[in-house]
C-alpha cells in the first residue's frame, strides 16, 4: 500500500468527523434546531473521504441528498455546515440550502439535491467547463444507486464519455432505494457493469474500505485529469440509519443492518488496520476522536449563537446575479 501514515490518519480523522457531525445533527434534529429533512451518510464514510481525499481545492464535487459527507470531505468546515442546518445566517449557504441543498462554493462543492440523480448533468457540465477552459480541474459526482436507474445518469454519462471529458461518476450503492431494495429494480447487479454501454472503465469497489475506495478513485481521478475521460465507479455501501429521520424500517432485516454495523462499519475496519500496520497508536486515537468532539461541540456552539437571516435578505444568495448581455 502507498499511502502515509499521515495522510491515514487525516482520512480517519476525516471519517469521525463525518460520523460525529452527522449523528449530532440527528439529535438536533430531534430536538427541533435543524430546518427541514436530514438523510444521514452513516456507514458510507469512507466513500466520500477515499474518493475527496484524491482531489484538489479546485477541483469539483457534486453531492445527493444526503451530502454531508461529500461537503465535509471536500473541506468544508464543521461550524459553517452545521449553521447551514440551523438555518442561520453563517451558514455555507447563508442558512438558506439547509441539509438537502448544503454547498460551500468557496470550495467548488457546487451542492447536494433534493432530485435524486439531479448532480449528474451539472457534474458533467462543470468537467466540460473545464475542458473548454483548458483547465485540469476534475469533477466527482456521488449518486445513489436509485439514481442510476434515472435518465440524467444515462444522459450524463453518454455525453461524459463521448466527449472525453475530466469527470468521475460514484455510485453509492447502498442496496435500497429509500424503502426499496435495489434488486427488486435492477437488472444488473452492479452498476459499474452499465459502464460498458458507453466504453468508459467501469470498477465496483468494497465502500467499506477506505484504501480501496482511495487507490480506485486515484486512478479515476489521474485519468480524467490526463485527458482520458470518466470512469463509472460502484462502491458497494450501506447506510447506518433509515432513509432518513422518521423512517420505520420496515424493509431492511434488523439483523443485515447489526450486521453492518457490527462488521462492516468503515471506521472500525481502518481503525484496525491502522493499529495492526502501527500507523495509530492508542494515544493517538483517543486524541483524535476526542479532538473531532471538541469540534463538533463548538460546531453546535457557532450554530446556536448565529443569527438568522434578516428577511430583506430573502432574494440574495438564491439565484445567480442578472448579468447585462451585450
Ligand atoms: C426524481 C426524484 N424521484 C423521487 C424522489 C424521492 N426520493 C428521494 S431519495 C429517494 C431514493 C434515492 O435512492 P438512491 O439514489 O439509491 O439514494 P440513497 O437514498 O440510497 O442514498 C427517492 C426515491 C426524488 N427526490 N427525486
Ligand atoms: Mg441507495
Amino acid at each position: 500500500m502507498s499511502l502515509s501514515s499521515e495522510l491515514c490518519k487525516t482520512m480517519y480523522r476525516d471519517m469521525w468527523r463525518i460520523r460525529l457531525f452527522e449523528e449530532e445533527a440527528n439529535r438536533q434534529t430531534s430536538l427541533g434546531s435543524v430546518v427541514g429533512a436530514l438523510h444521514m451518510y452513516c456507514g458510507e464514510e469512507a466513500v466520500a473521504v477515499g474518493v475527496c481525499s484524491n482531489l484538489r481545492d479546485d477541483d469539483y464535487v457534486l453531492g445527493t441528498h444526503r451530502s454531508h459527507g461529500h461537503c465535509l470531505a471536500k473541506g468544508a468546515e464543521s461550524h459553517r455546515m452545521m449553521a447551514e442546518l440551523f438555518g442561520k445566517a453563517t451558514g455555507t449557504c447563508a442558512g438558506k440550502g439547509g441539509s438537502m441543498h448544503i454547498a460551500d462554493f468557496s470550495l467548488n462543492m457546487l451542492g447536494a439535491n433534493g432530485i435524486v440523480g439531479a448532480g449528474i448533468a451539472p457534474a458533467t457540465g462543470a468537467a466540460l467547463a473545464s475542458k473548454l477552459r483548458g483547465t485540469d480541474q476534475v469533477s466527482v459526482c456521488f449518486f445513489g444507486d436509485g439514481a442510476a436507474a434515472r435518465g440524467t445518469f444515462h444522459e450524463g454519462i453518454g455525453l461524459g464519455a463521448l466527449w472525453k471529458l475530466p469527470v468521475v461518476y460514484v455510485c453509492e450503492n447502498n442496496q435500497y432505494q429509500q424503502w426499496v431494495p435495489r434488486m427488486n429494480v435492477a437488472v444488473l447487479d452492479s452498476v459499474a457493469d452499465m459502464a460498458g454501454s458507453y466504453a468508459i472503465p467501469g470498477v465496483s469497489v468494497d465502500g467499506q474500505n477506505l484504501v480501496e475506495v482511495y487507490e480506485v478513485a486515484g486512478e479515476a481521478v489521474e485519468r480524467a485529469r490526463k485527458g482520458g475521460g470518466p470512469t463509472l465507479i460502484e462502491a458497494r455501501t450501506y447506510r447506518f440509519y433509515g432513509h432518513s429521520l422518521g423512517d420505520e424500517e420496515q424493509y431492511r432485516p434488523a439483523a443485515e443492518v447489526e450486521e453492518w454495523r457490527t462488521n462492516r462499519d468503515p471506521i472500525t475496519t481502518f481503525q484496525s488496520t491502522m493499529m495492526e500496520q502501527g500507523w495509530l497508536t492508542e494515544e493517538e486515537d483517543t486524541q483524535i476522536q476526542n479532538e473531532v468532539k471538541d469540534e463538533i461541540t463548538e460546531a453546535v456552539r457557532f450554530a446556536e449563537e448565529s443569527p438568522f437571516p434578516t428577511p430583506d435578505s430573502v432574494t440574495t444568495d438564491v439565484l445567480a446575479p442578472v448579468q447585462e448581455v451585450a
